[in-house]
């Protein structure tokens, strides 16, 4: 199976993008993480999108505030790029969230909420379960395990107060 990069702008970003590496791992995926930076690094940033293939198959870009590290991967390779926008600045991740999102056609980012890191990973087996039949199965076992967890809920709380 091919890799997942998962690229943070910053060491700063680490806490909240760790929760996409619990998700990657429940569900058997290979993955790497580096710290690159748009506006820090970018030639080494650069350097990675142009040789990610064929190693990897998916890159997730953890970026904040002027968030262009997703857009400056997606620049320069035609895999896969999911931004996640970072809450670490005065504005709340809405500088973020706009700066991953707004992409021109032709470079897209498959953009996951403010600090969607979980989603992220989710987001990433089912772009790499096209192509991998086991994978796939896992991610529709795992639906159905937290549709069954909800219902078992559901039917706890109307036990409790629907009388
Ligand atoms: C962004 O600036 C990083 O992704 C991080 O979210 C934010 C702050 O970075 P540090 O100043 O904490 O390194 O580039």
């Amino acid at each position: 199976m091919k890799k997942v990069a998962v690229i943070l702008g910053s060491e700063s970003d680490l806490p909240v993008v760790e929760k996409a590496f619990g998700v990657l791992e429940e569900f058997g995926i290979p993955y790497a993480v580096h710290i690159f930076s748009a506006h820090r690094t970018p030639a080494e940033a650069r350097d990675f999108a142009l040789h990610a293939a064929p190693e990897f198959g998916v890159i997730i870009c953890a970026a904040g505030m002027a968030a262009h590290l997703a857009g400056a991967i997606a620049a320069n390779t035609v895999l896969p790029v999911i931004g996640i926008p970072i809450n670490s600045g005065a504005l709340g991740g809405m500088d973020a969230l706009l700066s991953t999102v707004q992409m021109p056609s032709g470079v897209p980012v498959a953009t996951v909420a403010v600090d969607g890191a979980k989603n992220a990973a989710y987001l990433a087996a089912e772009i790499l379960a096209v192509g991998e039949e086991d994978l796939y199965w896992k991610l529709m076992l795992s639906r159905g395990k937290t549709s069954a967890e909800i219902l078992e809920k559901d039917r706890k709380l109307a036990a409790k107060y629907n009388k």
